[in-house]
Order: structure tokens, then sequence, then C-alpha cells
């Protein structure tokens, strides 16, 4: 089993969350949420409106996301899902557990997928410290094989920092 740190449309209450639910793509065990230890920037970019974990650590924000217990399946139909390792890389990053109720050490290390792949002009983009794909920023999410707008977030799933309803 690997940990996964999700910070964009696989979230809970995002659009591309119920690839995280479909056993025929392996199987996620929702662990807890957590906060990047550094900062990075979090963009929405493209025509498509989709987040971007930008691997420029020391800029942008300390992101919030959630971690999931995956298995090798699950890990694979995911490197696939994000067109890793061309659009989205999968690197080891450093987070602060936020719901764990345990004493001392609550860093943990899981997976993510980011980008290093990134245009140059990304790096002036807003940052944002919790993605939803709903948000006041505007730019919806745009679904990759059906090209329509996703209508699945309702805003009802809260995903920043401070959510209470995981
Ligand atoms: N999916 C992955 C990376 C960006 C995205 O939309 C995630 O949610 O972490």
């Amino acid at each position: 089993m690997q940990h996964v740190f999700v910070y964009g449309t696989l979230k809970k209450g995002q659009p591309n969350h119920v690839e995280m639910l479909d056993p025929a793509n392996g199987r996620a065990e929702f662990l807890a949420r957590a906060r990047t230890v550094e900062p990075y920037p979090l963009v929405i970019a493209t025509d498509e409106n989709v987040p971007f974990l930008l691997d420029a650590p020391g800029t942008g924000r300390r992101v919030c996301g959630e971690i999931y217990r995956v298995d090798q399946k699950m890990l694979e139909f995911l490197d696939e899902f994000e067109d890793c390792p061309k659009t989205y890389q999968r690197t080891e990053i450093r987070l602060e557990v936020r719901d764990r109720d345990r004493e001392g050490d609550n860093i943990q290390e899981a997976f993510v997928y980011s980008t290093i792949t990134y245009e140059p002009e990304w790096l002036q983009k807003p940052t944002y410290e919790s993605y939803d794909a709903n948000g006041d920023h505007g730019l919806k999410y745009i679904d990759r094989d059906t090209s329509s707008v996703t209508q699945q977030n309702t805003g009802a799933v809260k995903t920043g920092c401070d959510a209470t309803n995981h």
C-alpha cells in the first residue's frame, strides 16, 4: 500500500473523486486531511481549467488536500489518469496531517501529482490554498473526456482546510 496526497479534482466533492471510489480502478482508503509543509503554487491552467501543483516549492501557499492509502492497481490507474509522467509527475511531498489525533510527529510523506513541465507564465497566475472546481475564481473544470463543464460539485461538500464534514 502507498500513500497519495490529492489536492485537486480527485478530492471529495470534486469532479474526479468518483474515480477513487470505483473498485474497477483499485482501492483507495481516505486517511486524513493534510497540508503541505512547504508552500507551492497551486494554479488553475489550460483551456480546461485544470488544477496543477507546480513543482516550485517556496512560492505560493501551503496547499490543503487529502491523503489516501491506495493499492498498486489504483496507483497505476492514477498514473495513467493523470497522464504521468507527461502532464504530471508523481513525486514525494512532505505533509502536515491535520485531523489525526496523535501525539508527536504529525508529518508524513506521500506521493503527489505535481508538475515541472509547466508554462513559465503559469507562475504569474493566482494561487490557491484549497482547490474547488466551483470556487469564486469562476474557472470551472471542464472534463477532458466529455468537454462539458462538470455539474457534479454542487458545493455541498466543503473542501477547505477548515472543513469539518469529511
Ligand atoms: N488531480 C490530481 C492532480 C490534479 C488533479 O486535478 C489531484 O487531485 O491531486
